[in-house]
């Protein structure tokens, strides 16, 4: 049984969304979240260790992380082919896309929006422009984060490209809205949306 512990609109949608795509049967425990603008509390239900979302629980084994979360269930569901598997020439970019949103979107872009000054070689990520343009330049010629192929990448990193320009915290291009209006058309989007 997969029970994943989820808040509205916040970034266990991209795990709904997922779960969607892969069309297993989850359970849905909905948790209390705090909130950036003050509202919410932890929520002694959610076993996730700093109270946050998505956790997930899969036959008593605990996973938190969205990236991780991710590579465990599409590694769980190979046959759905929302990943490339162990040995496939894409399986590196896919696991570099899925590292690449906590690691160096999120961090650089909420820098950016807290007005905090990047400083070159003490900060694991990129600044955000730099991080802008490497999106650009790669979705230029690609339908998808890995080419031609959707995968969970699209999820995870297309997601949070999605709600970073929904937000103007990340520049929209005609590029990037093109990309995220083609991830967002997919009927377990929309599905994942409602929840
Ligand atoms: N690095 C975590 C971040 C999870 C996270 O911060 N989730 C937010 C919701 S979007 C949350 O639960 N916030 C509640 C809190 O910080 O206590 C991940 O990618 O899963």
């Amino acid at each position: 049984m997969l029970t994943l512990y989820h808040a509205p609109k916040s970034r266990s949608s991209s795990i709904v969304w997922l779960l969607e795509e892969l069309g297993q049967s989850y359970q849905m425990r909905v948790v209390d979240i705090r909130r950036a603008d003050g509202s919410g509390s932890r929520d002694a239900h959610n076993p996730h260790p700093h109270g946050k979302v998505p956790a997930l629980d899969h036959d008593g084994q605990h996973v938190f992380e969205t990236a991780a979360i991710a590579l465990y269930l599409t590694d769980l569901f190979p046959e759905k082919g929302l990943a490339p598997k162990v040995g496939d020439p894409d399986r590196g970019e896919y696991l570099s896309w899925l590292a690449y949103r906590p690691g160096v979107i999120e961090p650089s872009l909420m820098m950016r929006r807290l007005n905090v000054t990047h400083v070159p070689g003490a900060m694991g990520w990129a600044p955000a422009e730099e991080v802008e343009a490497f999106l650009n330049q790669t979705l230029e010629t690609r339908e998808y984060l890995l080419g031609n192929r959707f995968s969970a990448a699209d999820i995870i990193t297309g997601g949070a490209i999605y709600y970073l320009t929904m937000f103007k915290v990340m520049h929209e291009t005609p590029v990037l809205k093109a990309y995220t209006d083609r991830i967002t058309a997919r009927p377990a989007f929309k599905r994942a949306m409602e929840s």
